[in-house]
């Protein structure tokens, strides 16, 4: 995937002339900066969200660094969920790559898309894993797929203004689950905050230090496993310390924030979805 491309490129692309394209170019209609030399250029997210508003039909969509059957079909929620789990099981890259972009297209939000296939298709994975239906190393080559999918994913997202509200999170020491914090970190992205995950398996204290140093306007903390919950809920009460002294809400999330644990604990909000998470955030920033 380039991230800038010609007028050529996607006038082939999407099967239009060249001097179509510049146009829209000019007129704005599409996304555009000139080179130092005065070439037309247009950056591959700008070119993605005109596709996703205009519905224009992908002719080729290798030139965009997408699957060669992207945008050859009208792709469901429902159809996807039933697929994605057998594509992630068998290491089928181009087709989980295909649904997603697929979905994307068709205007579904990049956090639904989290919520309602891809995380479904692993809840699968998980149990068939457990049942002895699948292999340990399907499983983890369908996290690597994804991962890397959704890597995708963040680089079609609109840009963000340079006042975008500033976001960051990750997991705990202990936590080596990747793909729900970069979920977050795309969701929080798609809604407009300068989101960053750093990544997975944080001790308390530097994410303490990161709340202090960087005094983001939100911060996350995605949980899916717990090693020892009478360590975890003192610790866990330093870093909502920290946060109250700094003036920075708390959003928490994920898998092993049993009912219990969160009467345990204190937070600005907790959400079982990505979609929560949006809600939150959104009155967060309207705020701003
Ligand atoms: C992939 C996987 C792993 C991989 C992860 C690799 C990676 N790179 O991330 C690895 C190999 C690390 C792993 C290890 C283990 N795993 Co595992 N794993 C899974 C699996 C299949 C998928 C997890 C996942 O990423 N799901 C996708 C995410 C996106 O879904 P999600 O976590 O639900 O997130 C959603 C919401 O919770 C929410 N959310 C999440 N975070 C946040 C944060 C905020 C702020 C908000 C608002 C929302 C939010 O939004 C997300 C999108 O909707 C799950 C099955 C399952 N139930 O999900 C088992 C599962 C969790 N694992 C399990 C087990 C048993 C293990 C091991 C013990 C196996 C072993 N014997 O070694 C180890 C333990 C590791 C540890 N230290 O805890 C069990 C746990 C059982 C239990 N009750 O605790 C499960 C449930 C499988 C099963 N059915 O038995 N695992």
């Amino acid at each position: 995937m380039k991230d800038l491309l010609t007028p050529k490129q996607v006038a082939r692309c999407i099967g239009v002339s060249e001097a179509s394209l510049k146009r829209w170019c000019d007129k704005g209609t599409v996304p555009s900066i000139r080179t130092a030399g005065g070439h037309r250029r247009l950056p591959l997210n700008g070119v993605m969200q005109f596709l996703r508003q205009t519905g224009y039909p992908i002719v080729r969509p290798e030139i965009l660094g997408l699957p060669a059957t992207t945008g050859r079909g009208k792709e469901t929620i429902e159809r996807a969920r039933s697929q994605m789990r057998s594509a992630l099981e068998t290491g089928d890259e181009p087709q989980v790559a295909r649904m997603v972009f697929d979905l994307y297209l068709a205007r579904h939000a990049a956090s639904d898309i989290c919520d309602q296939v891809i995380a479904p298709a692993f809840l699968d994975i998980g149990a068939r894993w457990q049942h002895g239906e699948i292999e340990v190393y399907e499983e983890r080559r369908g996290c690597e797929v994804c991962m890397r999918v959704l890597y995708q994913l963040r680089r079609l997202l609109p840009s963000l203004s340079d006042s975008a509200p500033q976001a960051i999170g990750g997991t705990l020491e202990s936590d080596p689950y990747t793909i729900p914090t970069l979920m977050v970190e795309i969701a929080l992205r798609e809604a407009g905050w300068r989101a960053d995950s750093y990544g997975i398996g944080l001790p308390f204290p530097t994410l303490c230090a990161a709340i202090r140093a960087v005094r983001p306007r939100l911060f996350w903390l995605s949980v899916s496993t717990i090693a020892s919950t009478p360590d975890f809920l003192p610790a866990y009460s330093k870093l909502y310390d920290t946060a109250v002294e700094c003036g920075v809400p708390v959003v928490v999330g994920g898998r092993a924030l049993t009912e219990e644990i969160r009467r345990a604990i204190q937070y600005s909000a907790h959400g079982d979805t990505l979609r929560h998470l949006i809600s939150f955030a959104q009155t967060m920033n309207h705020r701003a």
